[in-house]
């Protein structure tokens, strides 16, 4: 049995009522659009979906809408990380209890250090047992292999990780430590740098999640279908393709650039959470613009 996740998913966005709350009927049209797009899983409320800008309360509702409108058709994994462990641990039992595939954390986001972060990822991944718990490798001070290492000693549902960094020998590293699991054991490491995809796919990289991925899954998909058919070239056309509007989301301003993309795409997310600076109409033009000049149309069709 293989217990792996793999393909190309979005960091879901998570859209905003006017207020700062959870537009939970656009979030159910944004994944109804995600599904058409045949994406191979989502990953809720981490980064891109705003996860630690949002309530606890309205974090649960999030989970129950997303798993009522996928209804199973693809994993989904639940970002809970959080300030406070005991909020992250009853978030990701939460996200069991409603039938999640599997949970994730960015390490410990104020007290940091090695024993506090296997602490936090412990409590965690304790809380959502029969669930597998894929740290989110992003900043911080660690040495990402020895910590994964470590943690494939300490927790027994450790799935994998979200590696979102660019050194990929680092990232084929964390991915060889799955050799030597049971072959029922999953083991799935995503890369997380849009950019780099083509480059973790080919250090084996079973799949990659990420923001950009809301406009343009497939081009992601078709990169990896590529390379896995022989055919590298390819893929790295395609991979230079999207960077040139990864790019120019990078200069607007990824969270701004992703809410003008999806609109322009027929699906309003709602204004930027606080703190992010809201985006005027003025800007909006000009974004538009800039992420139509660099193909937005054609990537966001494939
Ligand atoms: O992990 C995102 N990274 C961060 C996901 O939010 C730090 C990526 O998808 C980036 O937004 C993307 C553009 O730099 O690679």
């Amino acid at each position: 049995m293989d217990n792996s996740f793999r393909g190309a998913w979005p960091a879901l966005i998570t859209p905003a009522s006017a207020d700062g709350g959870v537009n939970l009927t656009a979030l159910r049209d944004l994944v109804d659009y995600m599904l058409a797009k045949q994406v191979d899983g989502l990953y809720v409320l981490g980064g891109t979906g705003e996860g630690l800008l949002i309530s606890a309360a309205d974090r649960r509702s999030v989970v129950e809408s997303v798993m009522e409108q996928v209804r199973g058709r693809v994993p989904v994994i639940v970002h809970v990380g959080s300030i406070s462990t005991r909020e992250a641990a009853a978030l990701a039992c939460h996200s069991q209890e409603k039938g999640a595939d599997g949970v994730s954390s960015v390490l410990p986001v104020y007290m940091g250090g090695l024993e506090a972060t296997y602490r936090h990822y412990g409590a965690i991944a304790a809380a959502a047992p029969d669930l597998p718990f894929f740290p989110y490798l992003f900043g911080g001070q660690i040495d990402a292999t020895s910590l994964m290492k470590e943690l494939l000693c300490r927790i027994p549902n450790v799935g994998g990780a979200k590696y979102t960094g660019p050194n990929m020998y680092e990232i084929a590293e964390i991915i060889d430590l799955g050799g030597d699991l049971p072959a029922d054991r999953g083991w799935s490491i995503f890369s997380g740098m849009d950019e780099q995809c083509i480059f973790a796919a080919m250090m084996n990289a079973p799949g990659n999640i990420g923001s950009t991925l809301n406009v343009m899954p497939g081009p992601y998909r078709k990169m990896r279908e590529s390379y896995e058919a022989g055919d590298a070239a390819k893929g790295i056309a395609l991979q230079k393709q999207a960077n040139r509007l990864t790019a120019a989301m990078i200069k607007h301003g990824v969270g701004a650039a992703l809410r003008v993309s999806m609109k322009a795409l027929g699906i309003d997310c709602g204004p930027l959470r606080l703190p992010q600076e809201p985006i005027s109409p003025e800007r909006e033009e000009t974004i538009l613009a800039d992420l139509e000049e660099a193909g937005l149309a054609a990537l966001a069709a494939m």
